[in-house]
């Protein structure tokens, strides 16, 4: 029988038992918002971890998986959870939940995922599972279906386009709706968003629709991405290549955008893990790098209680 590991990577089914597993032990600090189905039916749950809910505290969103085949980044999502419930320092004056609430959705794209690990041939889906119109392909591009400057660069209109099909309008998945919706009702307190994925080794903030740098605040935006980086290489792990996204590669209709564009969400990044291995990160090294990248967050962390604690 398939066993949950933290350093492992598990299926929906387990990833659900231990959000819920945690919820129960950890009522006070833990809270589970149902925020609907998947297209095929899977339940999608913000994880909520806070220790004064009621503190108006500034909150760091962060959410994975919305590329089904980007395994370490639903990896990492849960390995957040864990050790900012189990770790002592977490609480203390300066520890990460100190003055900060983290909201930490798993996996975007659920029904993605597990097509990827239902048989090798599978295994580098990166869209939704949806069907729209008389098409017979399935799947929409999640980091392409965001309704802020939808379409307008690095996207395909073909359902059939394996990689970046932007959907038959914005927000067309209930997957990127959810998302969206916890972006909009937290909006006033919601500082950062990290988008995590997987492929080389980036952290990049907007705009990802063109490759123009925003004039004011760019500089902010690389600061703090920089910081983080730092903070991993310390641990011992890759720096983080940093820069704009759409200079990298413009394409729009991606969350961060949106958090940033239409949340007004002023620290907005896609945070790519894992540089040499792309989107098969062997599972025997997550154990590795998934503490590296934790450092990385207490920074994402201090850096935002300094600023709005
Ligand atoms: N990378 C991102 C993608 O969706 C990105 C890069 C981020 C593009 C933000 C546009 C906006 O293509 C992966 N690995 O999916
Ligand atoms: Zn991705």
């Amino acid at each position: 029988l398939e066993r949950f590991g933290i350093f492992n990577y598990n299926s929906y089914d387990k990833m659900q038992e231990f959000i819920e597993a945690k919820a129960q032990k950890y009522g006070a600090l833990v809270q589970l918002q149902d925020l609907g189905k998947s297209f095929q039916g899977r339940k999608m749950r913000l994880v909520k971890i806070s220790t004064k809910p009621s503190a108006n505290n500034p909150i760091i969103f962060v959410d994975a998986g919305v590329h089904g085949r980007e395994w370490v980044a639903p990896a990492m999502a849960l390995y957040l959870i864990d050790r900012l419930t189990i770790d002592p320092r977490a609480f203390q004056r300066g520890g990460e939940l100190d003055g900060v609430d983290w909201y930490i959705l798993p996996l975007v794209n659920p029904d993605g995922y597990e097509y990827t690990r239902s048989s090798r041939s599978n295994r580098m889906w990166r869209k939704t599972r949806s069907k729209h119109g008389s098409s017979h392909c399935y799947g929409v591009d999640g980091n392409r279906n965001y309704g802020f400057k939808w379409a307008v660069s690095g996207v395909s209109s073909d359902p059939c386009h394996k990689e970046t099909y932007a959907g038959p309008q914005p927000f067309s998945e209930p997957e990127t709706q959810m998302v969206r919706n916890v972006m909009m009702d937290n909006a006033k307190r919601m500082k950062l968003y990290v988008s995590l994925h997987s492929y080389g080794q980036y952290l990049v903030y907007p705009w990802g629709y063109t490759g123009e740098y925003l004039p004011k605040q760019w500089k902010k935006l690389d600061n703090m991405a920089k910081s983080v980086s730092d903070a991993v290489e310390r641990a011992g792990g890759q720096p983080f290549k940093v820069l704009s996204a759409g200079k990298w590669y413009p394409a729009a209709g991606g969350s961060d955008d949106f958090a940033f564009g239409a949340a007004g969400v002023p620290y907005s990044y896609t945070m790519e893990l894992t540089e040499g291995h792309e989107f098969a990160f062997p599972e025997n090294l997550l154990e590795t790098v998934l503490p590296q990248f934790y450092e990385g967050f207490k920074e994402f962390g201090a850096r935002i209680r300094a600023e709005f604690g």
